[in-house]
């Protein structure tokens, strides 16, 4: 495995694997010390997103020494090796033979404990580095700032600020490990970037170029940020949804000064104790000072009133477990979120503050934000593609006009495979794009599906198939070119793939398609541009376009 990925991370969970916490599992076959803490590392920065540092399971299946020793050492190295239909990746082209024999018996053995992350942790992890009177009263640059895209560079622990008119990369600033995603402050000048390892970085745009002003590690592992969006309270606000320990952290907008921190570990829906229930998916209203926090194990939904932080209002909704990621309808009146192993969509109504429905689905929808158009039979829609199946679920959203067809699948269309991760469509484009980046065969992992809007329903209007890796002129090499993640450009003419070798050794690219014309328009690649994946262009993550 790649060397040097992060030492920041690990000093703080190091500690823990291995540590006193964990009585060994019954049967549990034994590894050397040195095996069990590179396994301890892989298993954190590869595995515990999906299964759980407790690894109880979400996404991912329950992987305690009772199910794993189950399954055997020779079960658990093949699925490791070739992943599985079901959205396990496959890892033989990033892990090595031996590290993934010992992992196949790290799962067999007792989960170790991480430590907490509190008021106390996060304080002595922040840092103002450009205090706020400081930072430049104007624009200090020439940059269409709306049609800068914020790239993850998951690998290296960086994001890359690519001027989406010049498409040459602006800047580069290194964040935390395995950075995940981007979101923007409501003014559309700072982006939050928020890593694996629950560093968050504020970057200001307006200096020449862009700079990192403040710096908080707000958990231990944590995937979700957003901000105050709400008129009045504009970037004012930023929370913080963390992994482990799980919790939300309310912080100052300007500094990242943590102000509240409030756990998510309590009873699931169906009224059990869980230690772990990770917050997912985070969103900002537009309609009240709320945010919708999502509870992945307890399949709680709360929106958290930001009005007071110090008397903070949470309601809690009852919803499915395993929540995941969504994204708005189209009136930003509804949440849909994937509870992706329970094969439901959730749809919350944050303007009455409750439950709309639960819709069953095909296995594990994962829409990343989702998609909404208007379908050509069935008026406003959102739509999901699927790990678990090869199709895309449309789902109604229009319950004042188009009651009949309103929180049901109306239709689903056929994606090139499973393994699918995103769609996305914009307001002016006619094309619904759908990747596949996690099927094992390679042509799939490497091409997406795109439709025509106004032919669904056409029984003669047949989707498109393009391999966008092909496209990129990378060199041929072992690892599979993974397309992964549409987001269009400001204007909404053009849609940006991300071609993801998923090592830092192998070159990848970002492959920009006309979008009308669905023809190569260009291919952005430089030696920096290591490992990209989410790319979040400002205009549309600042205003929720998709
Ligand atoms: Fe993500 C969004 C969690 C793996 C790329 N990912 C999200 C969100 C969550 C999440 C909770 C929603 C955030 C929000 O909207 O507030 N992701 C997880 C995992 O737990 C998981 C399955 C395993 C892990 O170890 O992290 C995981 N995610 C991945 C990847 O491997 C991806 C493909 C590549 C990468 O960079 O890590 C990946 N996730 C993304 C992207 C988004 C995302 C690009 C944002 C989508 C958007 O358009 O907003």
């Amino acid at each position: 495995m790649k060397k040097g990925v992060s030492a920041f991370i690990f000093t703080a969970l190091a500690a823990a694997m291995g540590s006193a916490f964990a009585a060994p599992a019954a049967n549990a076959p034994s590894l050397t010390k040195e095996a069990k803490e590179a396994s301890a590392k892989i298993y954190f920065e590869r595995c515990a997103g999906c299964h759980g540092m407790l690894r109880k399971g979400a996404t991912g299946k329950n992987l305690e020494p009772a199910n794993t020793q189950k399954l055997g050492q020779g079960r658990l190295e093949k699925i490791l090796t070739y992943g599985t239909e079901g959205g396990m990746p496959n890892f033989d082209d990033i892990l090595s033979k031996d590290e993934i024999k010992n992992m196949a018996t790290y799962i067999q053995q007792q989960p170790d404990v991480p430590p907490e992350w509190g008021m106390k942790e996060m304080k002595a992890n922040w840092k103002v580095h450009v205090p706020v009177a400081e930072r430049p009263t104007k624009q200090m640059n020439n940059i269409n700032l709306q049609n800068v895209f914020s790239t993850t560079l998951r690998d290296s622990g960086e994001v890359a600020l690519i001027d989406g008119d010049t498409k040459k990369i602006w800047g580069i600033v290194k964040t935390g490990y395995a950075v995940h995603i981007s979101r923007t402050s409501a003014s559309g000048r700072y982006v939050y970037v928020i890593g694996r390892d629950g560093r968050l970085d504020l970057i200001d745009m307006w200096f020449e170029k862009p700079t990192i002003v403040a710096t908080l590690k707000a958990g231990l592992e944590a995937r979700s940020v957003d901000t105050s969006k709400f008129k009045g309270w504009e970037d004012k606000y930023a929370i913080v949804g963390s992994y482990w320990p799980p919790q939300y952290t309310i912080l100052d907008g300007m500094t990242l000064e943590p102000l509240k921190n409030v756990s998510t570990r309590g009873i699931t829906v169906d009224g059990e104790y869980h230690q772990e229930p990770r917050v997912a998916s985070i969103v900002s209203s537009l309609i009240k000072p709320e945010w919708v926090v999502t509870v992945k194990e307890s399949g709680l939904v709360k929106l958290v009133d930001y009005s007071d932080v110090k008397n903070l209002k949470e309601t809690t909704i009852e919803t499915a477990k395993f929540l995941h990621d969504g994204g708005w309808d189209a009136t930003k009146r509804y949440f849909l979120v994937a509870a992706n192993a329970s094969n439901k969509v959730v749809v919350v109504d944050t303007k009455e503050g409750k439950l709309a429905a639960l819709v069953d689905t095909k296995p594990k929808p994962h829409p990343g934000r989702g998609a909404n158009f208007v379908h050509p039979k069935f008026g406003p829609v959102w739509s999901t593609s699927h790990l678990g199946s090869d199709v895309i679920s449309l789902i109604g959203t229009d319950p004042e006009k188009h009651p009949q067809y309103a929180w049901k699948v109306v239709a689903e269309l056929k994606n090139h495979g499973s393994g699918s991760l995103f769609v996305k469509t914009h307001p002016k484009s006619n094309n619904l794009w759908a990747d596949a980046p996690l099927m094992p065969e390679k042509d799939a992992a490497e091409s997406v599906t795109v439709y025509s809007i106004d032919q669904l329903g056409n029984p003669d209007a047949k989707p498109e198939v393009i391999n966008v890796a092909k496209m990129a002129g990378l060199p041929e090499t072992k690892g599979v070119k993974r397309v992964v993640h549409a987001e269009y450009n400001e204007k909404g003419d053009e849609v940006w793939f991300s071609v993801w070798t998923g090592n830092k050794t192998e070159p990848s690219a970002i492959v920009v398609l006309d979008d009308k014309t669905r023809k190569f328009k260009t291919v952005i690649k430089d030696p920096k541009l290591v490992t990209p994946t989410g790319k979040f262009n400002i205009h549309n993550t600042q205003h929720d376009v998709y």
